[in-house]
């Protein structure tokens, strides 16, 4: 069995069964500039405790998994340069070999299974890139959600990727997508994609349910909870658009490809943005990181 490193407040919540919520790393080394980024870590760890749970962030740190950091093991991460990015295909390698490294929400889902964790809250789930018809660029985090019992909190996925595959997609692997108070599926910086969502759910007792009833019957894999963005920090789709096309035409020109694909789209926005797409993606991981203490609580009962 794989040894996992749990903070002094992850394992006393373990010993207790106490709520607990998985937050994943990438977000923090390729998803947002420093220091935001590790100021937010901490806003969202704040906001689960206040909330009645227990954060634990995850990563690889020197070949060991971590659930649950310290402030100076958050703040190293923050600072770091080129740290790798962890989803299923690179998590054991990186572990075998005694490296450092960031979990996707396809990693994560994985530390957090392997720690007794069911609930997740990040930003953003990957999904399928536009033009994924000639580049085949699909997230590993789409098939993780067919495999992996925990049940994550996004606020959608971005525009910047096809929702519609990336819904397709979901369905194929029998993922259930559930808007949380709505019926759309919301587009992350906005709160409808002008696309409806296949489950709508209004409350945490029901989406903690209907994992746990997943798991009886014998199906394997998690939930995608799409939280939208509150309304107050929304960008309109609008505004975004050509934004986001400006961003993919200058991917596609430098040949941009793989991994590098995300995290130099939300650098470009968040540039092209003057900033506005970071305050309102910091504003939405809050969001989701409450709702998902309050499934992790119903999960516990
Ligand atoms: N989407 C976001 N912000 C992020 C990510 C996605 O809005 O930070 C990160 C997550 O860690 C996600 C990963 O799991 O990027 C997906 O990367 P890829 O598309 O290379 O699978
Ligand atoms: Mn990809």
């Amino acid at each position: 069995m794989i040894d996992i490193s749990f903070s002094p407040e992850v394992s006393d919540a373990k010993t207790k069964n106490l709520p607990i919520v998985a937050l994943e790393s990438t977000i923090i080394t390729h998803g947002m500039p420093y220091p935001q980024n590790v100021e937010t870590a901490r806003k969202v760890e704040a906001t689960i405790r206040a909330a009645g749970a227990i954060p634990a962030t995850i990563a690889v740190l020197e070949g060991r998994i971590h659930a649950g950091l310290t402030d100076e093991q958050l703040e190293t991460l923050g600072q770091a340069q080129n740290v790798a990015k962890l989803s299923r295909a690179d998590l054991a390698a990186c572990v075998a070999t005694g490296g450092t490294g960031a979990t996707t929400v396809a990693a994560t889902m994985i530390c957090a299974h392997l720690a007794g964790i069911g609930v997740f809250a990040t930003g953003g789930i990957g999904g399928v890139h536009r033009g994924a018809e000639s580049t085949f660029d699909i997230s590993a985090d789409l098939k993780e959600l067919a495999e992996t019992p925990v049940t994550v909190v996004a606020a959608g996925a971005k525009a910047i990727l096809d929702l519609p595959k990336t819904l397709e997609v979901l369905e194929t692997y029998g993922v259930p997508v559930i808007a949380y108070g709505q019926d759309d599926f919301p587009a992350f910086w906005s709160r409808s994609s002008g696309m409806k969502a296949p489950l709508r759910m209004d409350t945490a007792e029901q989406i903690a349910l209907a994992q746990k009833t997943r798991t009886a019957m014998g199906l394997p894999g998690g939930q995608l909870v799409a939280n939208p963005i509150p309304v107050d920090a929304e960008i309109p789709a609008e505004t975004l658009a050509p934004i986001i096309s400006a961003a993919l035409s200058e991917a596609d020109a430098k040949g941009i490809t793989g991994k590098a694909v995300t995290p130099f789209l939300l650098q470009r926005i968040f540039e092209l943005t003057e900033g506005k797409s970071l305050a309102a993606n910091i504003e939405l991981v809050l969001n989701n990181a409450r709702l998902a203490a309050a499934i992790a609580q119903s999960m516990t009962h």
